[in-house]
């Protein structure tokens, strides 16, 4: 594996599924540039994360990356085809699940994305919950995201959370953020003000338990979204995304909303990540500390 020779450092793990299959394909390189800016301004380094033809890599080169944005098709690659896509030689972009597990080998300890995967709706009859689910729950590393994608049952993913023993805590918000939304009546285990305190506190909770945790840090005011707009959307877009399975669900979904939108959940989405992506920064620094 090739491995970012910056375990000491203070490191940003960012994702490459948000990039390919997140925003539409002319959005994807402003966004990685805007992504790994925003860690760097904040004092850290970024580690963007993929799998090129078949090697996972954590700190792609931008001719890596050029070339998974490139490509006619990459795989979403979690944690259970991993290790298909390395086996043939592929080419694969990470979810958070695996961004993390390749990330935490690399020594990397904070990772930042737009917002991570979840309880479906209709999760009673399809099951489908998001891996990230899991692996943050056996991996040290500490989450930075908007919450979960308002897409998901939230109420169930906030409750899976708690039975799988991971820490929620919030950056300058008393509740669990819904993605484009920034509040709701879903509770934190904590909120932080400070993110120097905040990194100390996910230092020593990734050492004491070896598992991981959820940052959650609203969107940008002026680009959030009230609940109500939120769901009206939402259900012209699902009209639209019907048929859609298993790890396709959330980019059509995505897809579909950003469309009827006009755009505005687009720059809703490149604002939050890049949001993330500065706080992952500033907690990173204050972690190695
Ligand atoms: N955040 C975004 N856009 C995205 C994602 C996160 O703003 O597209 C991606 C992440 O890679 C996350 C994935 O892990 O969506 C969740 O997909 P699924 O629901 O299939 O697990
Ligand atoms: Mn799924």
């Amino acid at each position: 594996m090739h491995l970012l020779n910056r375990a000491l450092r203070p490191a940003v793990a960012l994702e490459t599924t948000i990039l390919v299959h997140g925003v539409p394909r002319p959005d994807a390189p402003s966004l990685a540039e805007r992504l790994a800016g925003a860690v760097r301004e904040a004092g850290a380094f970024p580690a963007t994360v993929g799998v090129i033809a078949g090697r996972p890599t954590v700190g792609l080169t931008d001719d890596e990356l050029r070339q998974l944005l490139d490509a006619v098709h990459v795989e979403k690659v979690n944690a259970s085809n991993l290790g298909v896509v390395i086996h043939r030689r592929a080419h694969g972009v990470t979810t958070v699940s695996t961004t993390i597990e390749l990330a935490a080998l690399a020594g990397v300890r904070v990772m930042a994305t737009g917002g991570i995967g979840g309880v479906h709706r209709g999760f009673a009859s399809t099951l489908d919950i998001s891996a990230d689910l899991g692996a943050i729950a056996r991996t040290p590393m500490a989450v930075v995201t908007s919450g979960v994608k308002s897409l998901l049952d939230l109420r169930a993913t906030r409750e899976l959370l708690e039975t799988l023993g991971i820490p929620v805590v919030g950056y300058r918000t008393d509740s669990f953020p819904a993605f484009y939304v920034r509040d709701t009546d879903l509770t934190l285990d904590a909120r932080f003000d400070d993110p120097t305190d905040l990194g100390a506190y996910a230092a020593a909770e990734l050492a004491r338990t070896g598992r991981g945790i959820i940052i959650a840090n609203p969107c940008p005011a002026e680009h959030a979204m009230s609940a109500e707009a939120w769901e009206a959307l939402l259900v012209l877009a699902q009209g639209e995304a019907t048929g859609v399975r298993g790890r396709d669900v959330t980019p059509a979904l995505l897809a579909q909303v950003h469309r009827l939108s006009g755009g505005a959940t687009l720059r809703a989405n490149i604002s939050l990540a890049e949001s993330n992506a500065a706080l992952a920064g500033g907690v990173a620094r204050a972690m190695v500390r």
